[in-house]
């Protein structure tokens, strides 16, 4: 394997390569990513709330905690086949990944349970990979969950250990490595990554990235989002977060796992189109579309394609890396 895709990044080489002045530093991230990815590739994501607010935890940032007051509107888990006409509707306008998100603290093995299974199984045979994110995870439920044909899970670390405490009592970072561990086991592939704009200091990004870059293998796919502070939470008021500082933590991502997918999620509605063009620049390459993230705005189908047709960038196929694969070993 290559020099450049390595596990053992130490913490002061993390602070050195996201301390580098700014277009020195897309620089080298724009590099690395044209030497592992196609650059002119994005991958488009549905995100799909299928059962919202209400939730037990208190994570300061999150519009569902059922202790906030934040308006938006509690519903039970949704019913297969709305969810199943929903990822219909994403897949038609372009959408290669459907991803379900529940306002949980974990998953119990319940009735519940056995219905996301099925959504799972009914979107994996519409060809889409499919993606949950569903809070924390046992072996077991896991593996259930890729017999159901679950591509990817989401599970973020959020930030760095020492500022989770800050952010969330009602679990603990450990928690959080075990359930991804547990997302490793049964062979599904891992999304992790976590939130700017929550108060941290710049060491709390590099810890993060750190913990990332450093597991045995590195997720296949890492989010960065940009808070989106929404009344009635704790982090309300929080400063918008700087644009500069989210172009160095998607570039330092880059540079730390050079084939993983990084992407530029929560935010872009406050974005414009030459500060996104700005971040697939500095190597984000995957992009939640649909003008809803869970419970909050995002731009729309029409908008993104504008800016790809502008930008010339084209939607990633689904499974490309299985097919990939596929074709080296055939090649062999
Ligand atoms: N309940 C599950 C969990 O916490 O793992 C899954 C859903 S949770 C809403 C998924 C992720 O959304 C969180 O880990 C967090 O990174 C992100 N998120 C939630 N609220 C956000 C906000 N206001 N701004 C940015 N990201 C947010
Ligand atoms: C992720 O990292 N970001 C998405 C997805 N994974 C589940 C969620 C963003 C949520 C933003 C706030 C909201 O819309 O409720
Ligand atoms: Fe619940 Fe997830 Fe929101 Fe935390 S982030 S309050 S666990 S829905």
């Amino acid at each position: 394997m290559s020099n450049d895709i390595r596990n053992n990044w130490l913490p002061e080489e993390i602070e050195k390569v996201y301390h580098t002045p700014l277009l020195e530093l897309v620089y080298r991230a724009a590099s690395l990513h044209r030497k592992y990815n196609d650059t002119a590739e994005v991958q488009v994501c549905t995100l799909l709330s299928i059962k919202t607010g209400g939730c037990s935890e208190d994570c300061a940032y999150c519009p569902q905690a059922a202790r906030y007051n934040t308006g938006i509107d509690v519903q039970a888990l949704m019913q297969k086949e709305e969810v199943l006409s929903y990822a219909q509707k994403a897949k038609d306008a372009g959408s290669t990944r459907f991803c379900m998100g529940a306002a949980w603290r974990e998953v119990r093995d319940n009735r519940d349970f056995d219905r996301v299974l099925e959504m799972v199984k009914g979107v994996n045979e519409m060809g889409m990979e499919v993606c949950c994110t569903l809070g924390m995870l046992t072996e077991y439920q896991a593996k259930k969950l890729a017999e159901a044909g679950l591509y990817a899970y989401n599970h973020n670390l959020d930030t760095s250990k020492e500022h989770y405490e800050e952010i969330i009592t009602t679990r603990t970072y450990s928690d959080r490595l075990e359930t991804l561990d547990n997302v490793r086991k049964a062979g599904v592939t891992v999304c992790c990554g976590g939130i700017i704009g929550l108060g941290e200091s710049h060491t709390d990004r590099i810890k993060m990235l750190h913990t990332l870059a450093t597991m045995a293998e590195h997720p296949e796919s890492v989010p960065i989002n940009a808070l989106v502070p929404v009344a009635g939470t704790p982090l309300a008021n929080n400063r918008k977060v700087d644009i500069w500082d989210m172009v160095r933590m998607i570039a330092t991502a880059r540079i730390l796992m050079p084939r993983t997918m990084v992407r530029l999620s929560a935010g872009r509605n406050d974005m414009s189109i030459a500060e996104q063009a700005l971040c697939f620049m500095a190597g984000a390459n995957s992009i939640f579309a649909g003008d809803k993230l869970l419970t909050t705005p995002n731009p729309g189908f029409d908008e993104d394609n504008a800016m790809f047709q502008l930008l010339g960038l084209t939607p990633r196929k689904a499974f490309k890396e299985e097919k990939q694969f596929l074709h080296e070993m055939t090649d062999a």
